[in-house]
C-alpha cells in the first residue's frame, strides 16, 4: 500500500529507532520456531515475519525444532516439547487466552488453541512496536467477554447508515467470486484487538440478505474471517417470511413461520457452519417485530434462539424502542418494555443495550437496563461511528466515553457494582458476555475518514477484550503503535486524545443536556427544530428551555425515570447536592439564575461551558503543533486541517445553540464568552441536504 496513508493501522510495524533496543531485540529474537499447520497458524507465522522485518529490518529465520537459543517458539502447549509443556500445563491458559514467557534463553508464544497463539503473536508484536523490554515477560491474557463484535449498519447497495468513512467495504455485487484484499486486511486489523464476530448488515434490516444468493455470498466472506477467529453474524428482518418466504405472517408463535426459520437457519448452517447467530431490531422505529401479532419481545427473540440453538448459535436482541404513541419519557421506555420480561429470554439469547437510554449522545448517564435484569444477559452496545459527535470530521477519543459507562456504579448488588461487571457477567454469573460496537469502518484508504478515527476502532476492540483498560492506556498504546515511540511526542498526543472528549461535550451538549444535534442528519446544532412529527425526534423535547428555566425534570417531580436506577443512584441524581453537574440538565429543570457549584448562575455557567469546549479545541490546535516534527508533512496537514474546521464548528455550536437559548432566558451573554459572528437567523437557515450517512429517501 501506499505510504503513510494510514492503511496500515496500527499494524504498520516500523522499524525500532532505538538502537540499543533494537540490539537487545536482534540478540534475542534471531529466529522462529512455528508449524504453520493450520490457517491460523499460517497467518501467525506471515504476521511473525512481516511484524519483525519491519521491527528490526530483517526477515526472520524459520527454524524447524525447538531446541534452539535466541527465538520464539510459537505453539500450542500440547505442540511443545515435553519439557516446556511441563511449565505451561499448570498454568491453566483460559480460551483464546495465551502465554508469553521467557524460557531457556527463548520466548514462547503459546495458549491451549490457535486463536489464542495468534492473539498471543499479536500481543508479542505489539511489545515490540511500544519499545517495551523483554525483561517485561511474562505476559499472561485473556478475553473477559465472549462476544467482541462490530456492528455494521452497511446496507446492500453499499450505502452506510450513519458511516462517514466512504461505502461500505462489503462489496456485495463481485462477491463470492473476488476476495478483496481489505476482508483479510480487516480480519487482521480486528483480531490484532481481539474482535471475534462481526455483523455484515444494518440493523434496519433488508431479508434479502438471507436468501440463497447472498448466503453464498456470506459465506465467502465467513472463509476469509474463520482463521482469524471471526464469526459472522447478521441482522434478522422480523418479517422475512412474508417478503422472501411467501407466508402470509410472521408471528413468531405460528407453527409455519417457526418452520420457515428453522429451515432457513439450518440451510445458512449448510453453507456457514460457525455462523454466530442474528442481531435483531425489531418493533424499533417502523422495523417489524413480535409486538405487530400482539406477542412480546420474549416470543420474537425465544422463536429465533429455539432454531440457532442446535447449532449453537444466538440471538443478540436490541433494547433500543421507544414509541411514539406512548407519552412516557423516551429515557424510561426500554426499561419500562424490557425489564419486566427478565428471566423469560432462553439462555442463547443476549439483550444488546445502548450506553445510554437515549442514543449515543456525547455525554448520558449509564443506561438504567444495566441495572436491572440479574437473569439476562445484557450486551453493550457501544458507538464507534460518531452519529452525533461530529462525524468522521471532528477528533473525539471515545474510549474515554466507554471508560465513563463501564465504570459507573449500577450499585445493583451494592457498591462496587460496576457496568463492566455486568457486562462481563460477573456480576450476576451469567454464562454469555458480549459487547457490540457499530463499526466507523469504511472505503476510504484510512477506513475511518478521520485518522483518529482509528484509535476509537482500536479502543473499542481493546475495552471488548478487557472493560477494566484505561482510555489513557489505550491510547498510549495506540499512539505508540500508530505514530511513533517517542515520548515528547507521545505525552502531548495522549493530552490531546483525553480532551478531546470533554471538549465535544463542552461545545456541543454541556451540563446534560442532549439530542441538540439538526434533525435528520444529526450533523451540527438544531435546538430550535420542534416541528417533526414524533414528539421524542425533536430537540426542544429534551432541553425543555423556556423563561423560566432549562432541562428535562427526570427526578420525581418530572417523569421520575431517576427511580429505574437502584436507590443510591436515584437518590444522588434526584439531590441537586449530589447530581453530577455534567448530568445537571439531563435529570432537572432548572432557572437561568440556578447557582452552580463555582458560584455562576446558570446561564453563564452554561455560555462558559460552550466557551470551554472552543478552547479546548484550540489546546488541541496547539498540541497538534508541538508535535509537528514527528509527523510527514501530509500526515500533520491532514488532522490541521481537520481541527481548524472542528474549532470553526465548535463556534458555531456554541453561538447557535446560546443564541437560541437568550430567546428565553433574556439574559447578556457573561464576560469570558466570545460574542456570537451572526444572527439566530442565520444559524436556523444552514441546511445541508446530503450530510453524509443518511438514507436516500431523507434527503
Ligand atoms: C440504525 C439512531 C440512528 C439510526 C439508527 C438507530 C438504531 O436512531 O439515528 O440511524 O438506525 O439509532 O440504533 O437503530
Amino acid at each position: 500500500m501506499l505510504p503513510q496513508t494510514g492503511y496500515k493501522l496500527w499494524l504498520d510495524y516500523r522499524k525500532v529507532k532505538n538502537s540499543e533496543l533494537l540490539q537487545e531485540y536482534r540478540n534475542q529474537i534471531q529466529s522462529v520456531y512455528i508449524q504453520p499447520d493450520t490457517k491460523t497458524l499460517e497467518i501467525a507465522q506471515k504476521e511473525l515475519s512481516v511484524g519483525l522485518a519491519g521491527l528490526l529490518g530483517d526477515k526472520p529465520t524459520f527454524l524447524e525444532r525447538q531446541n534452539i537459543k535466541n527465538a520464539i517458539i510459537v505453539a500450542k502447549i500440547k505442540d511443545l516439547n515435553k519439557e516446556y509443556q511441563a511449565l505451561f500445563e499448570s498454568s491453566k491458559i483460559e480460551e483464546n487466552g495465551f502465554q508469553i514467557s521467557h524460557v531457556k534463553e527463548n520466548i514462547i508464544v503459546t495458549s491451549n488453541d490457535d486463536i489464542g497463539v495468534l492473539y498471543g503473536v499479536f500481543h508479542l508484536l505489539k511489545h515490540l512496536q511500544m519499545n517495551l523490554p523483554l525483561k517485561k515477560l511474562p505476559i499472561f491474557d485473556a478475553p473477559k467477554i465472549d462476544l467482541r463484535i462490530l456492528n455494521h449498519w452497511d446496507n446492500l447497495d453499499r450505502s452506510v447508515e450513519r458511516g462517514y468513512a466512504g461505502n461500505s467495504i462489503w462489496k456485495w455485487h463481485k462477491l463470492p467470486g473476488y476476495i478483496d484484499q481489505r476482508y483479510i486486511d480487516y480480519a487482521r486489523a480486528n483480531a490484532s484487538v481481539g474482535i471475534n464476530g462481526t455483523v455484515l448488515t444494518n440493523v434496519n434490516a433488508n431479508a434479502l440478505i438471507l436468501t440463497p444468493m447472498y448466503i453464498k455470498k456470506v459465506a465467502a466472506l465467513a472463509n476469509v474471517f474463520r482463521p482469524y477467529g471471526i464469526r459472522v453474524y447478521l441482522t434478522a428482518r422480523f418479517s422475512a417470511p412474508i417478503e422472501i418466504g411467501n407466508l402470509k405472517t410472521a408471528d413468531p408463535l405460528n407453527p409455519e413461520v417457526r418452520n420457515w426459520w428453522k429451515a432457513k437457519i439450518d440451510r445458512i448452517y449448510k453453507e456457514i457452519p460457525d455462523f454466530g447467530g442474528f442481531l435483531v431490531k425489531a418493533n424499533s422505529e417502523g422495523q417489524p417485530g413480535p409486538q405487530n401479532y400482539g406477542r412480546s419481545h420474549a416470543d420474537g427473540a425465544n422463536m429465533l434462539a429455539d432454531a440457532l440453538a442446535p447449532h449453537k448459535g444466538i440471538v443478540m436482541w436490541r433494547a433500543f424502542v421507544y414509541s411514539e404513541h406512548d407519552a412516557t419519557d423516551r429515557a424510561k421506555q426500554a426499561y419500562n418494555e424490557f425489564v419486566p420480561l427478565d428471566g423469560k429470554f432462553k439462555e442463547n439469547v443476549l439483550l444488546q443495550v445502548k450506553n445510554g437510554a437515549i442514543d449515543f449522545q456525547p455525554r448520558e448517564p449509564f443506561h438504567p437496563m444495566f441495572g436491572a435484569m440479574p437473569k439476562t444477559p445484557l450486551m453493550m452496545e457501544f458507538q464507534i461511528t460518531q452519529e452525533y459527535l461530529g462525524f468522521s470530521t471532528h477528533l473525539v477519543y471515545l474510549p474515554k466515553l466507554y471508560e465513563e459507562v463501564l465504570q459507573a456504579d449500577t450499585y445493583q448488588h451494592g457498591k462496587g457494582s460496576l457496568v463492566a461487571k455486568v457486562i462481563d457477567g460477573t456480576l450476576d454469573h451469567k454464562k454469555i458476555s458480549g459487547m457490540a460496537g457499530v463499526a466507523n469502518i469504511g472505503s476510504d484508504v484510512n477506513w475511518t475518514g478521520h485518522p483518529f478515527g482509528q484509535a476509537n476502532w482500536y479502543g473499542f476492540g481493546r475495552l471488548s477484550w478487557n472493560p477494566y483498560l484505561s482510555a489513557k492506556t489505550i491510547a498510549n498504546e495506540w499512539l505508540r503503535m500508530t505514530y511513533s515511540t517517542n515520548d515528547e511526542f507521545v505525552t502531548p498526543m495522549i493530552k490531546m486524545l483525553l480532551i478531546s472528549r470533554a471538549a465535544v461535550v463542552n461545545y456541543m451538549t454541556p451540563l446534560g443536556l442532549h439530542h441538540l444535534m439538526d434533525t435528520g442528519h444529526h450533523y451540527g446544532p438544531g435546538p430550535w427544530v420542534s416541528n417533526l412529527s414524533r414528539p421524542e425526534w425533536n430537540p426542544v423535547y429534551y432541553h425543555k428551555a423556556d423563561s423560566l428555566g432549562i432541562g428535562f425534570d427526570r427526578t420525581p417531580t418530572g417523569s421520575n425515570a431517576t427511580a429505574q436506577y437502584a436507590k443510591p443512584v436515584a437518590d444522588t441524581f434526584n439531590n441537586l447536592e449530589t447530581c453530577p453537574e455534567e448530568y445537571l440538565l439531563w435529570f432537572h429543570h432548572l432557572p437561568w439564575d440556578y447557582k452552580l457549584k463555582n458560584g455562576n448562575i446558570l446561564w453563564n455557567g452554561l455560555a462558559l461551558k460552550y466557551q470551554e469546549g472552543v478552547g479546548q479545541v484550540r489546546e488541541m490546535q496547539s498540541l497538534w503543533e508541538q508535535i509537528k516534527p514527528y509527523l510527514s508533512a501530509e500526515q500533520y496537514q491532514e488532522v490541521a486541517m481537520l481541527l481548524s474546521i472542528q474549532l470553526k464548528e465548535a463556534k458555531w455550536w456554541r453561538d447557535a445553540c446560546m443564541s437560541y437559548f437568550q430567546t428565553f432566558s433574556k439574559k447578556p451573554f457573561p464576560k469570558g464568552m466570545e460574542t456570537p459572528k451572526h444572527s439566530l437567523k442565520y444559524y436556523k437557515s444552514l441546511k445541508f441536504p446530503y450530510a453524509p450517512g443518511i438514507r436516500p429517501s431523507w434527503h
